[in-house]
């Protein structure tokens, strides 16, 4: 076997098999461990149908490697978020100029398994129900467990695509302090299912990013290709106003629902079963300084800087992270030298997406329904179109586009305060003072250069 072209990834999931059906194309010798079985043999682990939006990132990540076809049949369109107010009738709001400007809802075990298959289909092997325990990084060994078996492998260099809760971080951190942090946040979640309606179809509209924004809470629904959708409500786990505390299970859900979310009460047939059956998830922004031990392991994806879901950007990101590191790969040679050079260009858009994630929980939970924020909307679409390559709304600069977070970050707070002045005492675009906004906008911001295909 080549030494220098052999690589040992921990995690099959979303990242760790799309980054394996990268460097196996590039003819890289791959090895995958994966904790649980082939979901192709016993179906995807927990059996529900959870669903992550897709967005422009993660898309281009998934051409690169071939995957995208494969993953957008079953895809399903998203054009806006459908914000659903308390007593009121829903509304979609745009999140681009035309259908070129979407995002995209898929199942995770289906998109779990394309990769999978790329991943074989590209040459590189896969171990199901194989958990890294441990690793001798002085004899460059691993211990996998699994069946009843535990087998001792060498390796060459390892790829940490093992989550939030990696075991190969921890193993690093024997060695070296890679100046961890988790910040759990004070809100969980828990998952509902919208069946389909009568007739098979989708029960609200089907090309949208469902929203009840209710102030400290909010539920979330992201169709699935089966005609469901996925509900998702976030609440505090504890504290007097609504909290997973004081819901503690589906009688007290269908009270609450009634009360806060009354036109959803409906569409969810078994709120009581799936409340009580679906656990609570925990929330939280992992921060390292550190993402390897020299060339001997690096991380990706959660495993290096897992982030609060709300700007749906958690996969997109991870994908990111495996073209960037199978560049790397490609263009230094040694592993020391690739290593050090992903994670100086990741680690500071890392740090962005993780910040403006915190950032989107308040702006979803609490201003998608009021007039300012609206207003704010619609003047960032006009300027868009005043100030083309220049201003890019957020939404757009995130999602639909790939030039790093970390200037996405820069230029969406400097275009939020010419926003806010733009605004300031005002409540319709007519009373806009256009030559004003104008120059504020050539004063602070440079034209914008985007990533060319
Ligand atoms: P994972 O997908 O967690 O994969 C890790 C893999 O490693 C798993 O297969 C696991 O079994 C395996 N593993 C773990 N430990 C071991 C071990 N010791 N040995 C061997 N294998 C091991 N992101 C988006 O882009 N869009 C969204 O809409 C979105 N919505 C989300 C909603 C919620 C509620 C949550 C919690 C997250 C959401 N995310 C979203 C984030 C997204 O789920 C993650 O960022 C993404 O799954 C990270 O991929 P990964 O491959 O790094 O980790
Ligand atoms: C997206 C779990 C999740 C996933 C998402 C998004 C949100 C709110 C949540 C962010 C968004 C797609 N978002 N939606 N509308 N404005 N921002 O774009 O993935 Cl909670």
């Amino acid at each position: 076997m080549n030494q220098d072209k052999h690589i040992t990834i921990i995690g099959a999931g979303l990242a760790g098999a799309l980054l394996a059906t990268l460097l196996a194309q590039r003819g890289w010798t791959v090895d995958v461990f994966e904790r649980r079985g082939d979901p192709r043999l016993h179906g995807y682990a927990g059996g529900r149908s959870i669903n992550l939006a897709l967005a422009e990132r993660g898309l281009h990540a998934l051409r690169q490697a071939g995957a995208d076809a494969g993953v957008m049949q079953q895809a399903v369109m998203m054009r806006g978020r459908m914000v659903h107010p308390l007593g009121g009738e829903p509304e979609l709001q745009r999140y681009g100029r035309d259908d070129s400007e979407v995002i995209w809802s898929i199942n995770r075990g289906e998109l779990n398994i394309v990769l999978i298959e790329a991943a074989e289909a590209a040459g590189a092997t896969l171990h199901f129900d194989r958990r890294l325990d441990s690793v001798d990084f002085d004899r460059r060994t691993l211990v996998v467990k699994g069946d009843a078996h535990e087998d001792t492998h060498p390796f060459t260099a390892l790829v940490g695509a093992d989550g939030a809760g990696s075991t190969l971080r921890a193993q690093m951190a024997l060695y070296t302090d890679l100046g961890e942090r988790i910040e759990w946040l004070d809100h969980g979640y828990k998952e509902l299912e919208i069946p389909p309606g009568p007739g098979g179809r989708f029960r609200i509209e089907a090309n949208a990013l469902h929203i009840w924004p209710r102030g400290h809470y909010m539920c979330i629904a992201l169709p699935n290709d089966e005609r469901t959708f996925t509900v998702t409500l976030f609440m505090p786990h504890a504290g007097p106003h609504p909290s997973f505390e004081t819901v503690p299970d589906g009688d007290a859900a269908r009270v609450f629902f009634e009360q806060e979310f009354a036109d959803a009460v409906p569409l969810i047939p078994r709120l009581e079963d799936d409340y009580d059956g679906n656990p609570v998830g925990s929330l939280a922004t992992l921060y390292l300084e550190r993402w390897r031990l020299d060339g001997r392991a690096v991380l990706v994806g959660d495993a290096a800087h897992a982030m609060v879901p709300f700007h749906g950007q958690g996969m997109n990101c991870a994908f990111e992270d495996c073209v960037a590191l199978a560049d790397a790969l490609e263009a230094h040679g040694g592993f020391e030298a690739a290593f050090a050079a992903f994670e100086r260009e990741r680690a500071p858009n890392a740090a962005a997406i993780q910040h403006m994630a915190l950032e989107n929980y308040i702006e979803m939970r609490d201003r998608v329904d009021d007039g300012d924020y609206r207003l704010q909307r619609a003047l960032e679409l006009l300027l868009q179109e005043r100030h083309p390559g220049r201003f890019v709304p957020h939404y757009a600069m995130v999602s639909f586009m790939r030039i790093p977070y970390a200037e996405a970050l820069a230029r969406s707070e400097i275009q939020r305060g010419i926003l806010q002045r733009a605004t300031h005492g005002i409540d319709a675009l007519d009373a806009v003072d256009w030559p004003a906004i104008d120059a504020d906008i050539l004063a602070h911001l440079a034209p914008l250069h985007d990533t060319p295909a």
